[in-house]
């Protein structure tokens, strides 16, 4: 049976703002309180999905989470109406308003880890939303993340879904920006990559200085246990913590692999020969190509500022593998260098196309934090909710619907305005129904 990898993406929410929440990831923290525009922003996303789907690849969705979260700021103390709560937590506590605020969820690389039916002992496609434990303003998506997930892979003869880690550092997890997997075709047991920043129960170990570590080995080896896979298709490698403290907060920003290709900057991990050495003995016979970028030819800072490798990198249905990339790579002149030699060297990549996702750029998010990867089979497809899938005419609705509901600027002050509340829930509800989600939002479950 056919096998493939699907990507979902994640809709931007209609109160994308620049809060300036995420220690350690630098585009976040330099464009702190600029005005963002939630419409291009999720216009930009959905027309970034058409041209994926109209690659020929198979495209969907994932619903945004309900914001301002409203419940939590209940939890922290603040009474009152609606209005009377945000006003409250705007005079006092700005910073925990941000947080209920954020649309960080339109990066859907940290929605959950995933792995394909092909890997795991039960034959199911496994999914773990990602805790987040490491900031406060992601901490709170992964409840209507499983939801959502669950939602949207529905057959649950075919989808296993989990619950998220224990919410403690030692279990710190950030899903499939952390994640990859190398194989020969996507419907074959592959081998799955793992990497983690540090140790979580061992303080000897090393770790970055500056910078969190976001992803523990202890969360890795937990999903790995939960996913049903073996000793024979998992390999486990640390993150070089030097590159950490300059800017890489999750692996996705200095390696990406597809297919039978790993890309990576070769300062990326630690024992990076040992590791790979294994990762070849795990893969077996079939060709698998590494694709090592010397610091010579793209230094971290221009890693860091153009995402050369939060690209994503598709296998097309020819067989021709493509590059998705921001256009930040295309203004950096080392990187545009370095892509135009890696199409006319020898190796499977052979074009780079490029997708102007700035609004999701300015936070720390390129192409490849905003999809979340699902290799699955045609019958496992068949089992997923036929509505979150991406095409022509689910792009024009999810289009119009954004042009309808969302504003073209927002600033930090617009947060305590309750109608940019009414205006988020009142989209929402209209989304699930676009959707055929169901009640997957607090507010629609009283
Ligand atoms: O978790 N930015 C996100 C970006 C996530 C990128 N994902 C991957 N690399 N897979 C984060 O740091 C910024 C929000 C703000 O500052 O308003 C933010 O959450």
């Amino acid at each position: 049976m056919r096998a493939f990898e699907a990507n979902f993406d994640g809709l931007v929410g209609p109160t994308h703002n620049y809060a300036g929440l995420s220690f350690g990831n630098v585009a976040s923290q330099s464009n702190a309180q600029a005005v963002s525009n939630p419409r291009a922003a999720a216009l930009q996303g959905l027309d970034k999905m058409l041209s994926v789907q109209q690659l020929g690849m198979v495209q969907g969705v994932l619903a945004p989470q309900q914001r301002p979260d409203i419940h939590t700021l209940k939890q922290l103390g603040f009474s009152g109406s609606d209005g009377e709560i945000l006003q409250k937590a705007f005079d006092t506590a700005p910073h925990l308003l941000m947080a209920c605020y954020s649309a960080s969820s339109m990066w859907t690389a940290n929605a959950a880890t995933v792995s394909p039916s092909a890997d795991s002992a039960d034959g199911k496609v496994h999914f773990t939303p990602a805790n987040l434990v490491n900031k406060f303003h992601r901490a709170i998506e992964h409840g209507v993340t499983g939801r959502i997930l669950k939602a949207t892979f529905v057959d649950q003869q075919r989808f296993a879904h989990h619950h998220a880690l224990p919410a403690h550092e030692m279990f710190g997890d950030e899903g499939a920006a952390n994640h990859t997997r190398l194989c020969r075709d996507y419907g074959q047991q592959g081998v799955q990559l793992f990497v983690y920043g540090q140790h979580g129960s061992d303080p000897t170990a090393p770790k970055p200085s500056l910078y969190p570590a976001r992803q523990t080995l202890e969360a890795s080896q937990a999903v790995a246990r939960l996913h049903q896979l073996n000793e024979d298709n998992t390999v486990f490698i640390q993150q070089n913590p030097d590159v950490i403290d300059q800017g890489v907060f999750h692996n996705d920003v200095i390696a990406v692999g597809n297919h039978n290709v790993l890309f990576y900057h070769e300062q990326a991990f630690l024992d990076t020969q040992s590791k790979l050495e294994e990762v070849r003995r795990k893969f077996g016979e079939g060709e698998l190509h590494f694709i090592k970028v010397p610091t010579e030819a793209v230094s971290i800072d221009n890693a860091v500022r153009s995402y050369l490798f939060n690209t994503q990198i598709l296998t097309l249905p020819s067989g021709e593998m493509v590059i998705i990339a921001p256009t930040e790579c295309q203004e950096n002149a080392q990187v545009a260098a370095y892509l135009e030699t890696l199409v006319a060297q020898n190796n499977p990549i052979a074009k780079v196309l490029y997708f102007n996702v700035k609004q999701s750029m300015q936070n720390g998010g390129g192409p490849a934090c905003l999809r979340l990867r699902v290799a699955m089979n045609e019958q496992e497809l068949a089992g997923v909710n036929q509505a979150t899938l991406i095409n022509q005419a689910s792009h024009a609705s999810l289009s119009a619907w954004v042009s309808k509901h969302y504003r073209d600027q927002l600033t930090l002050d617009d947060l305590r305005d309750p109608s940019l509340l009414n205006e988020s829930l009142t989209a929402l509800d209209e989304l699930t129904q676009l959707l055929k989600l169901g009640s997957v939002y607090p507010f629609q479950r009283g």
